[in-house]
């Protein structure tokens, strides 16, 4: 019997054992000795240069021929049984196939977070860098070198959380950050004018709570040094950081304030969303919500990092995120955001 009557054979054989086949086992043994590695087809294929040149085309031919069509029935037969299997357990089980399914639950970023986010955008927009820093951090960054030293009265204005931690050989103290201005100095101590920076991220201070006030919120520090910078810098970008967040018709405020490391300071404030300046229970009936303190960046800082102040000039801000979208949307309490309330939640 020639090659190609011995294939001929084999097909009669292989569909007619898969015709009697009823369970995925047999199926998969039916396909190792028919198209498996060691199965007679594979061995015909693998031999095929030592035919001579006359039987190699025509058994060549043959034998894929075949393989095409052994796995297309090996495929016919996988979907009629898994058919079978799904209708016998219809009937078992009473199981509708036509019931729409379950829907999956779809996240969302928090408020908070999409509040990030749009900040970011509108401050790249600007020239700004995104970067972040450590919110474990080492006294000297938070309180020294912002001209902070230790028995300086404005440590009590940011209650701290100190970390148990023997102060090492340079005397150093860790804790969590009060506020995100420490990576002024880390960036500046990296990085020389000119700069423009915003560094989003979590702040920590030991406070009671209130309608305006937890010990763990967010914040954004801005930072901009170059040669010329001056406070119409300063109240310029941050109006129009006001213009694109809260719309044109948002009244915005600016009075002095005291920071160590700015001379001279600022803190600016909204219109109170709730009330529109009338007063109510989320401003103090001020009309007004502080959202961020600013100023011209002390000289005494620059030149702790290496920054001649007769050169170069910088602003600095940093702004309370949480009290943002309050304003924007006139959410009367900053605890909602933490509360874990999915119907407040799913709104933003
Ligand atoms: C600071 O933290 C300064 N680092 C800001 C600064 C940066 C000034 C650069 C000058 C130059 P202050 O303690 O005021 O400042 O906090 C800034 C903002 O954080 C506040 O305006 C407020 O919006 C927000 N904030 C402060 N404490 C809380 C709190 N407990 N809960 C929620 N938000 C708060």
């Amino acid at each position: 019997m020639d090659v190609l009557e011995q294939l001929a054979e084999l097909k009669v054989r292989a569909l007619g054992e898969l015709a009697d086949i009823d369970d995925a086992r047999e199926l998969e043994s039916w396909r190792v000795c028919y198209l498996g590695k060691k199965s007679r087809l594979t061995a015909v294929l693998r031999n095929l240069g030592e035919l001579p040149l006359s039987e190699k085309k025509s058994v060549g031919a043959g034998a894929n021929r075949l393989r095409v069509e052994l796995e297309s029935n090996l495929e016919q037969k996988k979907r009629a049984l898994r058919e079978a299997k799904l209708a016998s357990s219809v009937q078992k089980e009473g199981l509708d196939i036509s019931l729409p399914g379950y829907p999956f639950p779809v996240g969302r970023l928090h408020p908070v977070t999409q509040t990030i986010h749009k900040i970011n955008d509108i401050f790249t927009s600007m020239g700004f860098q995104v970067v972040e820093g450590p919110e474990v951090e080492w006294d000297y960054y938070n309180f020294e070198a912002l001209n902070i030293p230790e028995e300086h009265p404005a440590r009590d204005t940011m209650a701290t959380l100190w970390i148990d931690y023997e102060k090492d050989s340079n005397q150093r103290q860790m804790l969590l950050r009060t506020h995100t201005s420490p990576m002024q100095i880390r960036f500046m101590e990296k990085v020389r004018p000119p700069l423009r920076i915003v560094v989003p991220g979590k702040v920590y201070r030991y406070e009671a709570t209130d309608a305006t006030h937890i010990p763990m919120f967010h914040q954004i520090e801005g930072l901009a040094v170059d040669e010329g910078i001056t406070m119409a810098d300063l109240k310029g970008t941050l109006y129009e950081f006001s213009r694109r967040f809260f719309g044109k018709d948002r009244k915005v405020r600016f009075r002095c304030d005291y920071f160590p490391f700015v001379e001279p300071g600022v803190e600016m404030a909204i219109e109170c969303a709730v009330c529109k300046g009338e007063g109510c229970r989320l401003c103090g009936s001020s009309g007004w919500i502080e959202i961020l303190g600013a100023g011209m960046v002390h000289p005494e800082v620059l030149r702790r990092v290496g920054i001649d102040p007769e050169v170069y000039t910088g602003f600095a801000f940093g702004m309370g995120i949480e009290r943002i979208p309050m304003l924007r949307y006139g959410i009367d309490d900053i605890r909602l955001f933490y509360s874990s309330d999915l119907r407040f939640l799913r709104q933003f």
